[in-house]
């Protein structure tokens, strides 16, 4: 690595301010501790289970029974493993969704597993699994309850207290709680008391992240995989308020098409433009939650719908690698096993997910850079076919990069620029088409203050 100062980025830095108050009000916001140990586990699988994978639906219809659970086995050892095998380190469970249906003996609900002919408590054999096999765990409560009598009335909030009480007490370590947004347009009025949800996670499970209807993990706003160009961790305060992402969730079975677009509104959530306008900011970073088939749930009519390992790994380069968490969806069959097509393709994601780091040109840790380091050059020691290029921010430092580009240098000592991009972020993955060259250069266009890369590794 060597620094050449021909034209000094700080000079330009794109006619923004490097250093003033305003730059330093945004770089003071940072990750929670909770927040930087998820940015370092970045993907993690969503696993939906429960009464729609007896009745093949994907939202119930709140008159289902007991009676209707007919699935007696689950095998959550190959579910570990083939989440595994895709590279993800940790399974949220729905263990309850909008039906009201439960999936651990409940003491508060005649509506749980406990009174169908399953013999177990489904919680505890998946959360076992995960700690047997080394990943995480987290829970999925839905808020939303079309079953339960008390929902719509002040008891209802001491009933969801009590049952995350025993999500949270009964079964080891909670990764991360999954507040859904979702909620029927006929269903009852209702005020969840969401402060009082919050105070309790953070005192029976510390170390949880509580995601989307949740202060710590934001929706990134729509369910297909697709991110915006340039994903702010930083962004307003009023972002984490749980109404308005209640009122963009899905309000009906049907709802699933009209959240694969992003809407353009949303789009800047984090430049200075949008910062400057807010007294009140938070470190509030994105997590993609997106189907490896077109439901939620398993159905046999949707096992044409699996997606590829080529087009999962595209999702995982545009999440993972545009500063965001993913969170992959592989749902269970009635039989209680992830499908021998999503087994497959999940493999191929991993492979392709190990594939892209096998063979590093040059990694290097950056750290802090100085108002003097212009731009930053990288020697091979012969030529390479570049493939990829992984940059990650020191999060702990806040986001600060706003724009950058990678060059390559040619045989004849020539750059030529490979890619121009906006933010970096926790990790940022560049896909290059095996670009032959001898060397690189990273070249910061605009930054909050002086950029400090924890890493940047070049791989063919
Ligand atoms: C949505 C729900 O309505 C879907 O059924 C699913 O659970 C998804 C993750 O969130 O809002």
């Amino acid at each position: 690595m060597s620094n050449s100062f021909e034209k000094n980025w700080t000079n330009y830095n794109n006619g923004y301010p490097l250093f003033d108050n305003e730059v330093s009000r945004y770089i003071s916001v940072a990750p929670s501790k909770n927040q930087y140990r998820l940015s370092r586990k970045p993907f993690y699988c969503f696993v939906h289970f429960g009464m729609n994978t007896a009745t093949g639906r994907e939202w119930g219809a709140g008159v289902e029974t007991v009676s209707d659970f007919n699935i007696k086995k689950i095998k959550p050892e190959q579910w570990v493993n083939t989440v595994k095998a895709a590279g993800a380190s940790g399974i949220i469970l729905t263990c309850k969704h909008h039906d009201g249906f439960c999936l651990w003996p409940t003491e508060y609900s005649s509506f749980s597993v406990k009174y169908t002919d399953y013999k177990g408590d489904i919680v505890k054999e998946v959360s076992d699994a995960c700690r047997n096999g080394g990943i995480d765990f987290g829970v999925y409560l839905s808020p939303w309850d079309m079953h339960e009598p008390t929902y719509g009335t002040p008891d209802y909030n001491d009933y969801f207290c009590n049952q995350l009480t025993e999500l949270l007490t009964n079964y080891g370590e909670i990764n991360e709680v999954w507040f859904d947004g979702a909620k029927g347009t006929g269903a009852r009025e209702f005020e969840y008391d969401w402060d009082r949800y919050y105070k309790l996670i953070r005192t029976l499970q510390p170390d949880a992240n509580i995601a989307v209807c949740g202060p710590d993990i934001r929706w990134v706003g729509n369910e297909a995989g697709k991110t915006r160009k340039s994903e702010f961790s930083v962004v307003p305060a009023y972002l984490r308020d749980t109404e308005s992402v209640s009122k963009n969730s899905q309000h009906d079975e049907k709802d699933a098409a009209k959240l694969q677009r992003l809407k353009s509104t949303d789009d800047d959530l984090g430049s200075r433009a949008v910062l400057s306008k807010n007294a009140y900011l938070c470190w509030y970073p994105a997590e993609v939650d997106v189907s490896i088939r077109k439901g939620w749930f398993w159905s046999k009519n949707e096992n044409k719908t699996v997606k590829s390992s080529r087009k999962l790994f595209n999702i995982y380069l545009n999440s993972v690698g545009n500063n965001c968490t993913l969170l992959l969806n592989v749902p269970p069959t009635s039989k209680g096993v992830i499908y021998s097509k999503d087994v497959r393709v999940l493999k191929g994601l991993g492979k392709k997910i190990n594939e892209m780091t096998e063979n590093p040109i040059l990694v290097e840790r950056l750290g802090q850079l100085t108002k003097n380091d212009g731009f930053i050059d990288f020697e091979f020691d012969s030529l390479k076919k570049l493939k990829y290029v992984i940059i990650s921010e020191d999060i702990r430092l806040s986001q600060r990069v706003e724009a950058f580009d990678i060059y390559i240098k040619k045989l004849n000592g020539k750059y030529k620029k490979a890619a121009s991009k906006t933010i970096i972020g926790s990790k940022k993955i560049i896909k290059l088409r095996s670009k032959k060259c001898i060397g690189a250069r990273l070249v910061i266009r605009q930054s909050r203050g002086t950029p400090a890369i924890s890493e940047i590794g070049f791989y063919e």
